[in-house]
């Protein structure tokens, strides 16, 4: 495949000036008349032809200015289109009929069904599987879009904008005709046909407009769409709220389909989502699937901004809306339930998925340079890492200065295709400063390492803090320049309180009150006048995202557990003796039992849960280990997953077992009451209940009191967390088999409810799990034509299960490689990300490792690979 550049951009030759569509659905086809309004742009060569993309589509008609073309004036294959002698000057249009299989389209990619349904997506290069196009997102105009259907099939037809006209057509079909004012590119088109229930609600804005809601879903689930309802219009009082944007069409329509290739799409006033981010309820919903729905929701609304009025210039920006827009979706969940609690998810989240990303062979920087298939970029890194550069200018410059350049942002390029030079211009402008050296968090790909020293000088009551910044050899030659860490900081007294203390610079860095900003490799801040050794706070609230290199004693880490003014570090405290001391355990040999975790760490872990004047959903964070994987990532080399089990596995009974009666009084007092609320403080208490249970669980090594609350349990949370636990810890018993078949024959109905059913067992810590997905593949309910079905069964056993997955004789590698290639055939999106799960292969043993490249080199060489999986497999190997 063909490599795109940054550096190569250019504007199109052609300026599209309006797009008219009319699109003609029938059973087994669909009919698309594009009649595109264009113009050579000025000094652009008079004979310079005319490039459309396209993809599988075949040409019927094209037409200019009301004449048929001649064919020698024209070159069309399914994709590309090529027009010459085309207007020196002036507007003209051209029509371009194509004509395209929907039922067909398995890549769900364009035009699609869903269960009947008519739907689109079209981002990031979607649009060119339904015409012939300049399918670029910098090229914007307005769509007015007409849509025809049998009305018994399709009573519902949606499309972006405001709805303009309808009405009846002979044969029982009728149509729908929609106006978009806003200039957009076409990555942001949908429509949707089908026969849908609807939601409908309405929104006042701030300036008096009434907007109208409305939520699509398949017949009979309008219901469960009200917790989404209820989202959505937060999100919308949350946007005017905290940056003044208001939403600017008269009606906002979502529509939930059951096959979607990834969490939702924010199409300009036609979100289309996966259902599994709409539709809820607490028989069929977990406290997890609620805060997703929320986010997500606020996520797609929010790029109404951030994305649609703004998008970009090029697919390198995409960290332009999508950073920014995540950054924005945590800002608001953090609003609406708890800050710290949230921003611990999001650094868990970030951790977990982002790290090993740019610590491994898929590493890219959040603005990439180049890229085969732009697919394969919807990641970690651009998603998660870009929001913690968006919160770390936000830090730099302060709240009122991040809002004056937000506002800025918002003035200068409404309606424009930005870059991200804009977008920090904007900051620069806003706060008065220069960030070109804080630009390099875009280029330079990898984790820096922050190490910090300290040294105490009790005679003179000084404490030295020495902070130095260094980025692994080899980040993807994206250089080695030391970049802007905004490390916020605190020293804490004995009292639990900051002491007041200047601090003298020495070396690269700038210090204002609790922030310290690192440029340099390498700066010693002095803090005089102490009255105690101060036990240092460092890198608060995760300011910048780096992998923390501190050495600090357990006594210093077990006193801030406790006393820490700033809560995330209370947290980060515990988090980072019990993931350290995992470490050291999985390093040590095969046999060697001795415990990982020092009786004073269990006992300031089951303080910290059994302090009742913490929130019950940050305790249930503290509860949390690290996973097995995130154990696996700080080993580094040489990983024996089935080790990291053992430690883990041994490390939550001891837990369980020393905590025992500060446990079983969480279990009982914060078990759910009979009326279920989704509130963040209601699932807090589910939240740490659950995580008792499973540490007594793990304890007692019985069944009993997770098959007692799966039988009793009123809501799924409570189900599915005591369904876990059987399945995870008492896999093969025969409690946990009937369990498993009565939550079967319960939710057979529900798709939503059997993926979790998939999963549960798919992720299962033993070696025979292999056997159980296997099986399970083969089970009439499982499916390769659904992405939610597949990231259930083979998606979560490949990421989520390390002791299967990476079983020693290498059969889960087999197993999963083959499952791909299958895949690649009907959907290349799904099957590349499920891929991504074989990059980590340099950092296992011999063995293991071994297995894991020729594996990887036989689904290189397979033939036919999808652009998407091939690129994906080279680059892992590379
Ligand atoms: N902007 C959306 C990205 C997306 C997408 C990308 C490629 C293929 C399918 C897709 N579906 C959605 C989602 C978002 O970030 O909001
Ligand atoms: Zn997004």
């Amino acid at each position: 495949g063909q490599t795109v550049r940054l550096v190569d951009y250019r504007p199109t030759d052609f300026v599209l000036l309006g797009v008219a569509m009319t699109l003609k659905l029938f059973e087994g086809r669909a009919e698309v008349l594009a009649r595109l309004s264009l113009e050579r742009r000025p000094g652009v060569s008079a004979n310079a032809p005319l490039h459309l993309d396209g993809d599988e589509l075949v040409l019927e008609s094209l037409v200019l200015d009301g004449a048929p073309l001649a064919p020698e004036t024209y070159e069309a294959t399914p994709d590309r289109l090529m027009v010459r002698g085309l207007p020196e000057s002036g507007r003209f249009e051209l029509a371009v009929e194509t004509r395209i299989a929907p039922e067909a389209n398995s890549k769900l990619m364009g035009l699609f069904r869903s269960n009947g349904i008519w739907c689109t997506q079209c981002e990031a290069e979607g649009f060119r599987r339904i015409t012939y196009f300049l399918d670029r997102p910098d090229v914007l105009a307005p769509y007015r879009v007409r849509i025809e259907a049998d009305k018994a099939a399709a009573p519902v037809l949606l499309g972006n904008g405001n709805p303009v006209d309808s009405g009846e057509l002979a044969d029982g079909r009728h149509y729908a005709v929609w106006d978009d004012p806003f200039n957009k590119p076409s990555y942001l088109f949908a429509v949707v046909a089908g026969d849908l229930d609807l939601l409908a609600d309405e929104f006042v804005t701030m300036s008096g407009r009434k907007v109208t809601l409305g939520i699509y879903t398949e017949k009979g689930r309008s219901e469960q769409a009200g917790y989404a309802m209820d989202a959505l219009k937060r999100s919308m009082a949350w946007d005017e709220r905290r940056f003044g944007r208001e939403y600017d069409l008269d009606v906002f329509n979502v529509v939930a389909i059951a096959d979607f290739n990834m969490g939702a799409m924010e199409n300009k006033g036609l979100n289309v989502f996966n259902h599994k981010y709409v539709l809820l309820d607490p028989d069929i919903a977990t406290d997890t699937d609620y805060a997703g729905v929320e986010t997500v929701i606020a996520h797609e609304y929010f790029h109404n901004w951030t994305g649609n009025r703004i998008t970009c210039r090029d697919w390198f920006q995409l960290c332009l809306k999508e950073g920014l827009t995540v950054f924005r979706d945590q800002e608001f969940s953090a609003d609406e339930r708890e800050r710290t609690v949230q921003r611990i998810g999001s650094v868990r989240r970030l951790k977990a998925h982002q790290f090993p990303e740019d610590q491994g062979p898929l590493q890219h920087p959040v603005r990439p340079a180049e890229y085969r298939e732009i697919n394969n970029f919807y990641t970690a890194t651009v998603y998660d890492k870009g929001a913690e550069l968006v919160r770390m200018i936000a830090t730099i410059v302060g709240p009122q200065d991040f809002r004056k350049g937000m506002d800025l942002y918002f003035e200068r390029h409404d309606g424009e295709a930005a870059t991200i030079e804009d977008f920090i211009t904007c900051f620069e402008d806003a706060a008065k400063t220069d960030l070109s050296q804080f630009a390099l968090w875009y280029a330079q790909a990898g984790t820096p390492t922050l190490t910090v020293t300290e040294s105490w000088d009790a005679k003179a009551r000084r404490h030295e803090v020495t902070l130095r910044q260094s980025l692994a050899r080899g980040t993807a030659g994206t250089g080695l320049e030391p970049m802007v860490l905004p490390v916020r900081f605190g020293l804490v007294g004995g009292n639990g309180e900051d002491s007041v203390a200047d601090g003298q610079v020495a070396g690269s860095a700038k210090l204002k009150d609790d922030l310290i900003v690192l440029t340099g490799r390498e700066a010693t801040i002095t803090f005089n006048d102490l009255p105690d050794r101060p036990y240092l706070s460092i890198l608060r609230d995760f300011s910048a995202p780096v992998t923390l290199d501190h050495e600090q004693s357990e006594a210093a880490r077990l006193a801030l557990a406790r006393l820490d003014p700033n809560l995330f570090n209370r947290w980060r405290a515990l988090d980072d003796l019990v993931a350290e001391a995992m470490t050291t355990a999985a390093k040590r040999a095969p046999g060697d039992t001795s415990p990982a975790l020092k009786p004073v760490v269990i006992e300031a872990l089951i303080a910290l849960a059994g302090d009742d004047g913490l929130d019950p959903a940050f305790r249930a964070q503290g509860l949390a280990l690290p996973g097995e994987s995130d154990i696996a990532r700080q080993i580094a080399e040489n990983v024996d997953p089935d080790r990291v089990h053992e430690v883990v596995d041994a490390a939550r009974a001891a837990i369980g077992t020393a905590g025992h009666a500060v446990l079983e009084r969480l279990r009982d007092e914060f078990a759910s009451s009979k009326e279920f609320s989704p509130d963040a403080a209601s699932a807090g208490r589910r939240a740490l209940s659950n995580a008792a249970l499973g540490y007594i669980s793990a304890a007692t090594r019985d069944p009993g009191p997770a098959i007692a609350q799966y039988q009793s349990a009123t809501n799924m949370t409570d189900r599915s967390a005591a369904l876990a636990i059987l399945a995870h810890r008492f896999p093969g018993d025969p409690q946990t088999e009937r369990a498993l078949d009565d939550f079967y024959r319960r939710y057979e109905a529900d798709d939503l409810v059997l993926d979790k059913w998939f999963t549960l067992q798919a992720t299962a810590p033993a070696h025979d799990t292999l056997e159980t997905v296997k099986r399970l593949a083969a089970h009439p309910r499982f499916t390769m034509r659904n992405p939610n079905r597949v990231r259930a069964l083979v998606g979560a056993f490949a990421a989520a299960n390390q002791v299967a997955f990476h079983r020693a004789d290498g059969a889960g590698y087999e197993w999963v490689a083959e499952k791909l290639v299958a895949l690649d055939g009907i959907n290349p999106q799904v099957s590349a990300r499920t891929a991504t799960t074989f990059r980590a292969w340099r950092s296992f043993e011999p063995g293991r490792r071994a297995k894991l490249e020729q594996t990887l080199r036989q689904v290189s060489e397979t033939k036919g690979l999808s652009k998407d999986l091939q690129d994906i497999v080279d680059r892992s190997l590379k």
